[in-house]
């Protein structure tokens, strides 16, 4: 069996990372302004502010940990590797949870908190610490032209041709934690629809998608997940 899994912002909010847009108000997206903060537009206008806003999200990230959503997706990938399947575990996350939990091949498309680019010299570099203007590649050593590894709107996310590869060959499709607005990855449902492969939602509440989905289960994913994980794991 080959089980495609696009992960959202709701896989890792139990583990205190907030999300975008939840339907009380308290999203990311209700406080701060995603034009101001989340454009290449906005990062030549005002990179300061568009540091500092991911400054506080990488210290916030130092101290999370995974939950048991993303544990138990770990699990899923040995799982179906000892049967002679596979996982394919894309996330819009730009944590890095599911690899602290243990899944060895992430495909994270929206980018990474722990990683900075140099618009430069185009050398991605593992960071952890805050970022700022007056901070020097370690490759090219030009002052001010790292910028977060993450994809903003109107950018190409990343690794969609392996997406499209996994999602072209899937035998199950599963969308846990993301309110389904943001492309293409919202779009994903409807093309494995096309192709005739099952569908299946787990979020905490019906999500822009829902009527595109077989089965949909609704929860906390640190509840909801493991249990489906468990009953996928009893019946293969
Ligand atoms: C729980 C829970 C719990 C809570 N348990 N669940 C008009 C029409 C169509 C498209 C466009 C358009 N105008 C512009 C576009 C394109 C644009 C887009 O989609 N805009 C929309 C807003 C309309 N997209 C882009 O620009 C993308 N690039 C692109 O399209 O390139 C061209 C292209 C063409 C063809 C092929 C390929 C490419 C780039 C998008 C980049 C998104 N960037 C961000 C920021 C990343 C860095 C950062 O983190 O700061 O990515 S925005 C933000 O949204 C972040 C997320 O990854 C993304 C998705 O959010 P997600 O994960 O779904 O979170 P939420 O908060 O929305 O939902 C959480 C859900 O969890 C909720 O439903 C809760 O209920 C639930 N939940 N607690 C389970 N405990």
């Amino acid at each position: 069996m080959r089980i495609f899994v696009i992960t959202g912002a709701g896989i890792s909010a139990e583990s205190g990372l907030g999300t975008f847009r939840d339907k009380d108000g308290t999203g990311i997206w209700a406080r701060f302004d995603p034009m101001k903060l989340a454009t290449p537009e906005a990062f030549a206008r005002n990179p300061s502010e568009v540091h500092a806003f991911y400054n506080a999200r990488r210290r916030n990230l130092l101290s999370a940990v995974p939950n048991s959503a993303h544990f138990a997706l770990a699990r899923l990938e040995e799982a179906l590797a000892e049967r002679g399947g596979s996982l394919a575990l894309v996330t819009q996350n730009i944590d890095d949870l599911h690899d602290r939990a243990g899944s060895k091949e992430v495909i994270h498309m929206h980018g990474e908190l722990f990683k900075v680019r140099c618009v430069a010299c185009a050398t991605t570099i593992p960071w952890r610490e805050d970022l700022g203007l007056e901070d020097q590649c370690p490759s090219c050593a030009q002052i001010g032209s790292l910028r977060p590894h993450v994809v903003w709107f109107g950018e190409m996310p990343m690794r969609m041709d392996d997406i499209y590869l996994a999602l072209y060959g899937a035998d199950l499709f599963v969308a846990i934690g993301t309110s389904g607005s943001v492309y293409p990855a919202a779009g994903f449902v409807s093309e494995a629809r096309a192709l005739g492969v099952r569908t299946c939602e787990i979020n905490l509440e019906p999500s822009d998608n829902a009527s595109h989905f077989d089965d949909k289960r609704y929860g906390k994913a640190s509840e909801v997940v493991p249990a489906w994980i468990e009953e996928t794991i009893a019946t293969m």
